[in-house]
């Protein structure tokens, strides 16, 4: 029986850049998570007859977030639930589930790469029938039903077995627990070469994985080492724990250390990679080689034909504004389109549903292509494997080659992190104030020739979006983006993208942060960094 429940609406269910994150306990708070489903619902029209994929990324509070959901659908009239074994999905696995099965939908619990456990991360967050992430308009309506939530439907039921893989009831809803891997798992095998891959590792190709304790352990296991026959053991941290064994489920050189340390070292595999806590991010390595996110989408983009399911060539490439512009001389050279949208997947969505683009990706780890509706990890790591093993060169071989015919984009990301909101903003607001006077200006010798605020009208759908980063570009090209994190859960987190052009053939090999140094100094300069957030160095540099 269906049960009304009356509540006191919550102020604080903004979504940002994915979803709603906030610590753990916030969620577990009486009715928190409810009333943001109920949120949810109302917001695409409710819930009745629907069907929905729900999993998340196994984090502490995950398997109960799944029962509470499954308890309103069912109240609420849902047909049925796709659910992962033991209610975890990873994020691009749940995106094909929801295409694949044609549903109305996903909910995926997930605060991707922030940490997890009871005193750490919880996050939620509705995909949409594509099986992208709810668009603006949507999040907004959630946001605005929210404010005015007091009351949700639920029923009283017992928990449904997670465990057990098969259909069962909730009041008139089927839920049909799935093996979260297998067809993620097919829809990679149709995409790529793993014969030629298999091949490639039988003659000694060697690999290291680390999953960080995350949800794409068993998706890596599977694929690479049961069906692509890589050495056992090279999946580490393949286990998902709810407190990802108090690892940072990050996967950049800060946070997957003992990767870099590995790959850096004398002894180290050919190639290796790393994935986030919800498994849409990646971050690749080969030996003593490190290959920033911006390039490896101009590297994938390059080199995509390369895999069967590319075959036939990339139609465009989108990238988020802050990620440099190396993509752009790829699709330049090919002829293909090339569209920059602001921060977050959920702006990749119409371009890839109208066959503008194949490849997308963000300067933040994050690749993909149309095969989902999401960035995928897993994915990345098998396109850059099937061209490691069409090329037989090294991973160091194909990013000098690469820079050799495009020119690098030197690139780097800097992180303050857990500002005090207020501070973040007035730096911010100071530094928009000043925009309009910058344009013809000096700063450390380098001359600044235009300086907006990143606004994006999306060309399909003709959808606008403000205030999407602050972008001072210099006269030789190079440029610095500010902008302030919609992801965190404590203070703020100003952003610092800094990016400069290299030509070639000489000066390609230089170490990033030096090649960067007189953009960094303006930077600090420009938005007089320390004076207002009274930090002086970074504290995570990708
Ligand atoms: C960050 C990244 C952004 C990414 C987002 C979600 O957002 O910068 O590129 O799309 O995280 O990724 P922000 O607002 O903190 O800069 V994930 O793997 O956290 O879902
Ligand atoms: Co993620």
């Amino acid at each position: 029986m269906p049960k009304l429940i009356k509540i006191t609406p919550f102020e604080d269910q903004k979504p940002g850049t994915s979803g709603l994150r906030k610590k753990t306990r916030v969620f577990m708070q009486p009715h928190y998570l409810e009333a943001f489903v109920q949120a949810i619902f109302h917001a695409i029209g409710g819930a009745a007859g629907k069907t929905f994929v729900i999993g998340g990324d196994g984090r502490f509070y995950n398997d109960r977030a799944v029962q509470i959901i499954l308890r309103l659908a069912a109240a609420q009239g849902a047909r049925g639930a796709i659910v992962g074994q033991g209610g975890i999905l990873s994020t691009p696995a749940a995106s094909h589930l929801i295409r694949l099965n044609e549903t109305d939908g996903g909910i995926i619990l997930s605060a991707s790469h922030n940490p997890g456990g009871e005193d750490e991360d919880f996050g939620i967050k509705f995909n949409m029938p594509n099986g992208g992430p709810a668009p603006e308009a949507v999040t907004e309506a959630m946001f605005a039903a929210t404010k005015t939530m007091t009351q949700y439907t639920t029923m009283d039921a017992p928990d449904i077995d997670l465990r057990a893989i098969g259909s069962t009831q909730l009041g008139g809803m089927t839920v049909q627990i799935v093996d979260p891997v297998a067809d993620y798992a097919n829809l990679m095998e149709s995409l790529f070469d793993f014969p030629a891959m298999r091949t490639r590792f039988a003659a000694g190709f060697t690999m290291r994985f680390d999953a960080m304790c995350a949800v794409t352990g068993p998706y890596a296991r599977e694929i690479l080492e049961n069906r692509l026959g890589a050495a056992p053991g090279t999946v580490t941290h393949g286990t998902p724990l709810p407190d990802f064994g108090g690892m940072h489920p990050d996967p950049n050189p800060t946070w997957a250390h003992e990767l870099m340390t590995e790959m850096m070292g004398d002894a180290a595999p050919d190639f290796g990679a790393a994935s986030d806590g919800d498994g849409d991010r990646n971050m690749v390595l080969g030996a003593g080689a490190y290959v920033s996110p911006s390039d490896s989408l101009a590297v994938l983009a390059a080199n995509a034909h390369l895999a069967p399911g590319y075959a036939k060539g990339i139609a465009g490439v989108a990238r988020s504004m802050p990620t440099s512009a190396a993509a752009d001389r790829v699709a330049h050279a090919m002829g293909i389109a090339c569209y920059e949208t602001p921060t977050g997947w959920k702006f990749f969505g119409n371009l890839l549903d109208a066959g503008r683009v194949t490849l997308c990706g963000e300067e933040s780890f994050g690749t993909g292509s149309d095969h989902v509706r999401e960035k995928d990890g897993l994915w990345a790591v098998l396109l850059w494997l099937n061209i490691l093993a069409v090329r037989k060169q090294s991973v160091a071989e194909i990013l000098l080659d690469h820079w050799h015919r495009y020119g690098r984009n030197y690139y780097s990301r800097h992180d303050f992190e857990a500002i005090e909101t207020d501070k973040a903003d007035a730096m911010i607001a100071t530094l928009r104030a000043r925009l309009a006077a910058l344009p013809g200006t000096k700063v450390d010798g380098l001359m600044i020739v235009a300086a907006d605020d990143f606004a994006y009208t999306d060309p399909v759908d003709g959808s606008a979006s403000q205030k999407q980063g602050v972008r001072i570009i210099f006269d030789d090209g190079s440029r610095i983006v500010y902008r302030l994190s919609g992801t965190g859960t404590e203070g703020a987190t100003l952003r610092v993208y800094l990016e400069r052009y290299q030509p070639g053939p000489d000066g390609l090999q230089r170490d990033p942060q030096e090649a960067l140094a007189p953009i960094i100094h303006a930077a600090h300069q420009i938005a007089q960094i320390h004076a207002h957030t009274g930090r002086s160095q970074p504290n995570v540099i990708t």
